[in-house]
C-alpha cells in the first residue's frame, strides 16, 4: 500500500497551525444577538412565578424566553439515531428545575454584558422540593423527578429509574455455586468532564432564502438538524447545519446542547444569534461521564478458567436521561466481550438524581466497566496465585470465537451475532510485558517512604454501533486529477478527514494532496450518523472506500470509451490500452468535461455494518506511592493497542497519547464534589484538575500488528480504546506497591493513607 500506514500530514494541519479562521466562532456576523442562559440555583424546585418584565425593559434586550414559551414538547438532547433509544424527558425550558444548572430562562441581547445584566433582572419564585443525590436512595425515596405524563421511554418513573437493562445467558447462579473460586467486588467511577479546549459554541442566522443556518461545534450535524427541526416545528429542509473545524468533542458534543436556543432566538427575531458556554457552564451545565457503581462476581474453575460473570450496574443519570440506556448497555457489552465465560448476566438501572446530566464521554460506559472488571481480575489473580497476565491470557476471547453478548444486547435494542475476526490482545500483553519491565519490577520488595509498583489491565471497545451507524461519501473528479471528497463524517479534531483522504487516495492511486476533503455540512455532504462510538474510520471509511472504487470504475469506463478499447486497464494514473495507447487521468477528466463522452466522473456510496470489531489495548502502569502523603505519581505508562491496520501511525499515536491523560485525570486528579445543596464546587480548571503536560508520565505507545477483515484496508477504531485501561492499571499498580485496593475513583490521598496504615 502506498498511502495507508503512512504518516501523511493532516489535511487541515496548515490551516490550524496558521491560526486561520476555521472554528465555529471565527466568523463575524452583523448585528448578532448574544444569548445567555439563566441556570437554576437550586437542585429541585417548581417555578411558581417568573417575572421577566425588568429584563425585557432593559435597553438592548431583544428577546427573553421562559417555560411559558415552550409548553408541550418532550425531547432528548442525545445526538443519537432515530428513534432515539433513551427517554424523552426534557423540555427546552420547563416549569420544574431538577438540578443546579438546569435551564430557567434565556435572553438575547445586543451585547454579552447586557445579556448578563438581563439575567440578573429576571425574578424567579421557586418552591423548593426535596432532593435526591444518592443513587441507591433514588430508587426508594418518596421523591419523583419525572412524574409528568407525556414523557416517554422512562423505564420506571415512580422509582426514578430512567433506564433498565437485564440479560442472561446460561445459568449464572448455578455456575457460581459450582465454581471452585468466586470473587466479588463493588467499585465506582465518578463524574468527570471532557474539558474540550473549545467550549460549546453555536451561531445561527437566516440566509438569503429565509432558511435557518446553524454553525455549531458539534459531533452530530445531522442529528442537530433533525432535533432542531422537531423542537422548533419546522421542516428539516429549512435548516442547514455547518460543522466547521472542532476543538475537541470527546462525546460532550454528541449532544444538542444549545443549538435549539439560538435557533429559537433567530426564528423569533430574524437576527443572527450566538451562544458560547463558559468553562463553568461546561463543568456544571453541559454533560459529564455518568458515575457508575458496579458490582462484579467472577466464578473460576480449578484451572482458573472463568465459569460465570455476573454484573450489576447502578448508573447515575443526573437530572435527565440522554444516553442513560446506551451508556449502561456499553458498560455491559464491553465488559462481557473481553473474557469468555459460559454463563453471563447483567442487571442495570440508570437512576435520576438532582445532579448534572450524564452524557457521552469517550469510552461511553466502557471506562466504567473496565475499572471494576480489571481490578477484580487483579484481585482474583493474586488470590489464585497466578500471574495477572497469565490469568488474562487464559480467559480472553480468541479469533473465531462467537461473542454471545453482542447478539442479545445492542444499544437500546437487540444486537447482532458477532464473531471475533481479529484480536491481538495476547500480542499487546506480550509487548507491554517487555516494554514495561514487568518481570523485573513486579516482584521487587517495597519499603521506605516511596514505594513503586507495576500493574496491568486490558480493555476493548467497538468500531461503530452495529446495525445503526451509517456513513456515506461523494467523490467527484476534477481535470487536474484532484478529487473532491464530501463526507457527512465529522472530524472533531481527531484527524478523521485525513484518514478518509488516505483511504480515497489509496483506492484512486493518487497522492493524498489530490484529495480535497469537505466535512460536514447538511446542505453539501451526504448523511452520516456522526462522530461517535469510534465509528468514523471503520464505518465512514468503508463508505469512502466504496465511493472511491465506484469513482475509479467510472474513470476506467470513461478511459476505455476515450481510447475506444474495451480491454484497457488502469496503470497508475493512466488508463492503458493493449496497443500501447494510454490516456492520463487529467486528460480523461478534461475530455469528459469539454469534448468527448461528456459527463462528470463521480462516485457515491453508503456503508452500514452488522460487525463492530473491537480494538483492544493492554496498559501497563508503573507508579510511585508516597506513603507519607498518600499521593500517587505515575512514572510510566506503556500502552499497546490492536486497532487493526493503522491508517496513519502518527495520528493514531496522537489518539492514544490524548486518551491516557483523560484516563489518568479520572484516576488521580479530577474531582467534582457537590455541597449539601447539590452545587458543584470545582467550577474552573484551577480546582477541577485535569491532567496537564507537566503531570504526564513517560509514555510508551505501540501498536500490535493486526488486520481486521471487515474493516477498510484492515482497519479498526482507535478513538476511544486508550481511555479504558489506564485507571485499573494504575489502581493495580498501587496495590502492587502498597497492598491497598482502591475501589472508588479518584484515588484520594486520605483514603490511600488510611489503607496504608492498615496494611503496614
Ligand atoms: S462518547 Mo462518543 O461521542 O461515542
Amino acid at each position: 500500500m502506498k498511502v495507508i500506514g503512512q504518516d501523511t500530514p493532516r489535511v487541515d494541519g496548515e490551516a490550524l497551525v496558521r491560526g486561520n479562521s476555521v472554528f465555529a466562532d471565527d466568523i463575524k456576523l452583523n448585528n448578532v444577538l448574544h444569548v445567555k442562559i439563566l441556570h437554576s440555583p437550586v437542585a429541585h424546585a417548581n417555578i411558581l412565578n417568573i417575572d421577566v418584565s425588568k429584563a425585557q425593559a432593559l435597553e438592548g434586550v431583544e428577546a427573553v424566553f421562559t417555560h411559558k414559551d415552550f409548553t408541550t414538547h418532550y425531547y432528548t438532547t442525545a445526538g443519537q439515531g432515530y428513534p432515539e433509544p433513551g427517554p424523552r424527558d426534557m423540555r427546552i425550558l420547563d416549569s420544574t428545575v431538577r438540578f443546579v444548572g438546569d435551564r430557567v430562562a434565556f435572553v438575547a441581547a445586543k451585547t454579552l454584558e447586557i445579556a448578563e445584566q438581563a439575567l440578573s433582572l429576571i425574578e424567579v419564585e421557586y418552591e423548593e422540593l426535596p432532593t435526591i443525590f444518592d443513587m441507591e436512595e433514588a430508587m426508594t425515596a418518596d421523591i419523583v423527578l419525572h412524574s409528568e405524563s407525556g414523557k416517554t421511554g422512562i423505564h420506571d418513573a415512580a422509582h426514578n429509574v430512567g433506564a433498565h437493562l437485564e440479560a442472561e445467558l446460561g445459568h449464572v447462579d448455578k455456575a457460581l455455586e459450582s465454581s471452585k473460586y468466586v470473587f466479588e467486588g463493588t467499585y465506582s467511577t465518578p463524574f468527570v468532564q471532557m474539558a474540550s479546549i473549545e467550549p460549546h459554541i453555536s451561531l445561527t442566522w437566516m440566509d438569503e432564502n429565509n432558511r435557518l443556518v446553524i454553525r455549531t461545534s458539534t459531533q452530530v450535524p445531522f442529528h442537530v438538524r433533525r432535533i432542531v427541526a422537531e423542537v422548533m416545528g419546522i421542516p428539516v429542509g429549512r435548516i442547514r447545519v455547518i460543522k466547521p473545524r472542532i476543538g475537541g468533542g470527546f462525546g460532550g458534543k454528541q449532544e444538542i446542547l444549545n443549538e435549539e436556543l439560538v435557533a429559537a432566538v433567530t426564528l423569533k427575531t430574524g437576527k443572527p444569534a450566538r451562544i458560547e458556554y463558559t468553562r463553568a457552564e461546561e463543568l456544571f451545565a453541559a454533560r459529564l461521564r455518568h458515575p457508575e457503581l458496579v458490582t462484579f462476581r467472577l466464578g473460576f474453575d480449578k484451572n482458573q478458567i472463568l465459569t460465570a460473570i455476573d454484573l450489576n450496574i447502578l448508573e447515575n443519570c443526573g437530572a435527565y436521561g440522554p444516553h442513560a440506556l446506551t451508556v449502561m448497555s456499553v458498560t455491559a457489552q464491553k465488559a462481557l466481550s473481553m473474557y469468555k465465560a459460559p454463563s453471563i448476566r447483567v442487571n442495570g438501572d440508570g437512576v435520576y438524581t438532582n445532579l448534572p446530566i450524564g452524557g457521552a464521554y469517550r469510552g461511553y460506559g466502557a471506562p466504567q466497566a473496565f475499572f471494576p472488571l480489571e481490578s477484580l481480575m487483579d484481585e482474583a489473580a493474586s488470590a489464585m496465585n497466578i500471574d495477572p497476565i497469565e490469568l488474562r491470557l487464559k480467559n480472553i476471547f480468541k479469533v473465531g470465537d462467537d461473542i454471545p453478548i453482542a447478539k442479545i444486547l445492542g444499544e437500546g435494542r437487540e444486537g447482532f451475532p458477532m464473531v471475533l475476526y481479529s484480536t491481538e490482545v495476547a500480542a499487546c500483553l506480550k509487548q507491554g510485558r517487555e516494554l514495561s519491565g514487568w518481570d523485573k519490577l513486579r516482584g521487587q520488595k517495597q519499603n521506605g517512604r516511596y514505594r513503586r509498583g507495576i500493574g496491568v489491565a486490558v480493555a476493548g471497545q467497538g468500531s461503530g454501533i452495529p446495525g445503526i451507524d451509517m456513513g456515506s461519501a461523494f467523490i467527484k473528479m476534477n481535470e487536474d486529477a484532484s478529487f473532491n471528497l464530501q463526507v457527512g463524517a465529522t472530524d472533531i479534531g481527531t484527524g478523521s478527514d485525513t484518514a478518509l483522504a488516505q483511504i480515497a487516495a489509496e483506492v484512486l492511486g493518487v497522492p493524498v494532496d489530490k484529495i480535497i476533503v469537505y466535512s460536514s455540512d447538511t446542505d453539501m455532504t451526504p448523511f452520516d450518523t456522526g462522530a461517535y462510538a469510534s465509528s468514523t474510520t471503520y464505518i465512514s471509511g468503508s463508505a469512502v472506500k466504496k465511493a472511491a472504487e465506484n469513482c475509479k470504475t467510472m474513470i476506467l469506463e470513461q478511459g476505455r470509451l476515450l481510447l475506444d478499447d474495451t480491454e484497457a486497464v488502469i496503470e497508475g494514473t493512466f488508463v492503458s490500452g493493449g496497443v500501447g495507447d494510454k490516456i492520463s487521468f487529467e486528460d480523461i477528466c478534461t475530455k469528459s468535461f469539454y469534448t468527448d463522452e461528456q459527463k462528470q466522473i463521480m462516485g457515491t456510496a453508503s456503508h452500514m455494518s452488522y460487525d463492530s470489531p473491537p480494538p483492544f489495548n493492554a496498559t501497563f502502569a508503573e507508579v510511585e506511592v508516597d506513603t507519607l502523603t498518600g499521593t500517587v505519581r505515575v512514572i510510566k505508562i506503556v500502552s499497546v493497542t490492536d486497532a487493526g491496520q493503522i491508517i496513519n501511525p502518527k495520528m493514531a499515536e496522537g489518539q492514544i497519547e490524548g486518551g491516557i491523560p483523560q484516563a489518568l485525570g479520572m484516576t488521580l486528579s479530577e474531582f467534582m464534589p457537590f455541597d449539601e445543596k447539590g452545587r458543584a464546587i470545582n467550577l474552573d480548571l484551577n480546582s477541577y484538575h485535569i491532567y496537564t503536560a507537566k503531570d504526564m508520565p513517560e509514555l510508551v505507545v505501540r501498536f500490535a500488528e493486526s488486520h481486521e477483515p471487515t474493516g477498510p484496508y484492515g482497519a479498526k477504531a482507535v478513538a476511544e480504546i486508550p481511555i479504558n485501561a489506564p485507571a485499573p492499571a494504575v489502581a493495580n499498580a498501587v496495590y502492587n506497591a502498597v497492598g491497598v485496593r482502591i475501589k472508588h475513583l479518584p484515588i484520594r490521598p486520605e483514603v490511600l493513607l488510611a489503607g496504608i496504615g492498615k496494611a503496614d
